[in-house]
């Protein structure tokens, strides 16, 4: 009984109310159910403090409601380096993507060689100056790499950073041109639709792994709703179309789950308020169902 499940109810990285609701969204698809089906405890083992929404302000433009991603994001990274510490696996459910800079810093904590799954429809890769919208959920890989404001770079130290060889992208589409620059000076490893569609997930992801784990200790999942197709998604806040299907996101969540050093995963950009029903939880829900039921043999759920 290994899976640590932690909630990250904020939307602090984003303009769009709603995410903040994701976590009890999937709670109520049947989160719990899942867990206990899965034969791991059926409780919240940790949630991320947020900030209350008159504490935060929007201040700099070009780093909009800052204090509120660096209040959660803190102590995100606490709870996730301390649940690795006792070899439980993290988890996590949000919550806008700017958790991220939590999650990996935290993780790092334990891992420093740490390598990176990004499914997403974007790069995740903005600074202040070349964010098109000021949304720091779109700068978390940037300020894992280092680059971007001091306050977020720090988080969990500066001596540890993720290396661009550790990080892939599943299901890229929607980039900006300050990231497209970072991408190809860093050379970073991108699978994208049409990668997808011509050479298949099975192969995309066997070899994104076997990449990852030429340098890196272990990796970990970031799963962004807005990878799926459009259809699939209606409750996430920015969808992009000619997304990843059903079929391919389980074939990513079963190879990730084959791996001894899958250490950790996420579920982010679940918005309920963007949706009548609750379908984008329920999916998040049968995701996380999917994943359990392909770690069943792993060693840090036994
Ligand atoms: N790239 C755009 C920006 O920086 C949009 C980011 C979209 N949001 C996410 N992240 N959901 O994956 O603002
Ligand atoms: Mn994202
Ligand atoms: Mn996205
Ligand atoms: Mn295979």
């Amino acid at each position: 009984m290994n899976i640590a499940y932690i909630s990250v109810p904020y939307r602090y990285g984003q303009g769009k109310p709603g995410t903040e609701q994701g976590p009890a969204a999937v709670e109520q698809a049947g989160l719990f159910e899942t867990l206990a089906v899965h034969g791991q405890e059926a409780v919240r083992y940790g949630e991320a403090a947020v900030l209350s929404e008159d504490a935060v302000r929007e201040e700099d433009p070009q780093l909009k409601r800052l204090e509120g991603v660096v209040h959660t994001t803190n102590d995100l990274h606490l709870i996730v380096r301390d649940t690795l510490t006792e070899q439980r696996f993290p988890l996590l459910v949000g919550g806008d993507h700017s958790m991220a800079i939590g999650t990996i810093a935290g993780l790092q904590q334990v891992v420093p060689r740490l390598g990176v799954i990004w499914f997403d429809a974007h790069g995740d890769l903005n600074t202040p100056d070349t964010s098109p919208s000021g949304n720091i959920h779109g700068m978390p890989l940037a300020v894992a790499l280092g680059e971007g404001h001091q306050r977020l770079t720090e988080i969990g130290g500066s001596d540890v950073k993720l290396q661009p060889e550790h990080l892939v992208f599943i299901g890229l589409r929607d980039v900006d041109a300050g990231e497209q620059e970072l991408i190809d000076r860093l050379g970073i490893r991108v699978y994208d639709m049409e990668a997808i569609r011509t050479r298949g997930m099975d192969t995309i992801m066997e070899e994104a792994i076997a990449y990852l784990k030429e340098t890196t200790d272990a990796f970990y999942l970031s799963f962004d709703m807005d990878g799926l197709d459009p259809s699939l998604v209606e409750g996430t806040g920015t969808r992009v179309a000619d997304g990843i299907l059903l079929d391919d996101a389980k074939t990513v969540l079963r190879h990730c789950a084959e791996q001894e050093d899958f250490i950790a995963a996420e579920f982010v950009e679940v918005n309920p308020l963007l949706e009548e029903g609750n379908g984008t939880a329920l999916l998040a829900n049968e995701l996380i169902g999917n994943l359990l039921q392909y770690m069943r043999n792993h060693r840090l759920v036994k």
